[in-house]
């Protein structure tokens, strides 16, 4: 499968995303039904209202997100966000996403909490005309049911993670712990398989490997259980698939006695403010970047889908990696 990579620093213009010019499905058009805050008027500023359905507040990335989002689909830029956070429910999701179909919204853009399950409502959606962008997130329905994603190679940080523990430990010995993201979503599928593939044919064990929910509660926890199974001294490495999970363990290595980034080496994804300032002062030892930054990504593709201008199935973000002392370089200058 082709894909094509975009920077977000590219997107700050308009048509970045647009391919060719032709258009002519008018499927996406604009409702009129909505409660839309701006001047009704005789018509010419068009407000698009957007039903966003967000997984939930799990994490620093999840903030930075919906921050991204939240200012992306602005009133200034010619949008009202009716905005919902499912709290990590994939139930509570599907019914928020009804809730936007039966508003009439113009078009929804959701991060889907987990892959499965999105058939029936994407189809409602689709019958009723409503277009729906997915950003973050993938899911495992057909991508006629949607118009675009926007989001990150998780694989490919997986694999990056994975390249990093396999440089770092090679043929020694080692027995590594994973805190696993929300069990049914694409990043903890993707990031597990990319970093086991990456780790193929070294001397790491995967001991343990259970879910976190992506939280920082979620991750000390866990790690408390491993702790207590294994002994600071049973564990060498800890694979977290999100900063927030590595910054519990980080408590909980602490909490025992231990060393964080020295006994027990962690590794990494996101790189948002503080898992990098956790980099910084050497508890955590590597983290892969997965850029939080979609908004105004994800809302030059609803305009465009909405004018009826051909939009790409899928925009890969591109990530960076960390190690301690490229963080310490970076980190005043992020904005995340
Ligand atoms: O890595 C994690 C968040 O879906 C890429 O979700 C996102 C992940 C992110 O809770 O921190």
């Amino acid at each position: 499968m082709r894909k094509t990579f975009i920077s977000t620093m590219a997107v700050a213009g308009a048509s970045a995303l647009v391919l060719a010019g032709c258009s002519s499905s008018d499927e996406g058009k604009v409702a009129d039904d909505t409660t839309a805050g701006a001047s009704g008027g005789d018509g010419t500023s068009e407000v698009i209202t957007v039903g966003f359905a967000q997984t939930g507040a799990e994490s620093g990335w999840r903030s930075a997100n919906t921050e991204s989002m939240q200012n992306a689909f602005s009133e200034d830029n010619g949008f009202d966000l009716v905005f919902n956070a499912a709290d990590n429910d994939p139930a509570a999701q599907i019914s928020a996403v009804r809730n936007f179909i039966n508003q009439g919204v113009d078009a929804i853009v959701i991060a889907p909490v987990v892959e499965d399950g999105w058939d029936d409502v994407l189809q409602e959606a689709k019958d009723a005309g409503i277009p729906v962008v997915l950003e973050d997130r993938t899911v495992s329905a057909s991508d006629d049911l949607y118009e675009s994603w926007v989001g990150l190679d998780f694989h490919a940080e997986g694999v990056k993670a994975g390249e990093w523990a396999a440089e770092e430990f090679g043929d020694t010995p080692t027995n590594m712990v994973v805190l696993e993201g929300t069990t049914g979503s694409a990043p903890a599928n993707e990031r597990a398989a990319g970093f086991d593939e990456a780790i193929a044919g070294t001397a790491i064990e995967t001991i343990d490997s259970q879910t976190g929910d992506f939280t920082r509660d979620g991750g000390k926890s866990v790690m408390e259980g491993y702790i207590a199974n294994y002994g600071l001294d049973g564990i060498d490495l800890v694979y977290a698939h999100n900063d927030d999970m590595g910054l519990g363990a980080i408590e909980a290595i602490e909490a025992a006695g231990g060393t964080p980034g020295e006994d027990i080496k962690i590794v990494t994804i996101d790189a948002v403010k503080d898992g990098m300032q956790a980099l910084v002062d050497g508890k955590i030892n590597y983290i892969v970047e997965c850029n939080p930054m979609l908004g105004e990504l994800a809302a030059q593709i609803v305009k465009d889908v909405l004018a009826g201008t051909e939009v790409e199935k899928t925009y890969y973000v591109e990530d960076q990696t960390f190690t301690q002392e490229q963080a310490a370089e970076v980190i005043d200058e992020r904005p995340y």
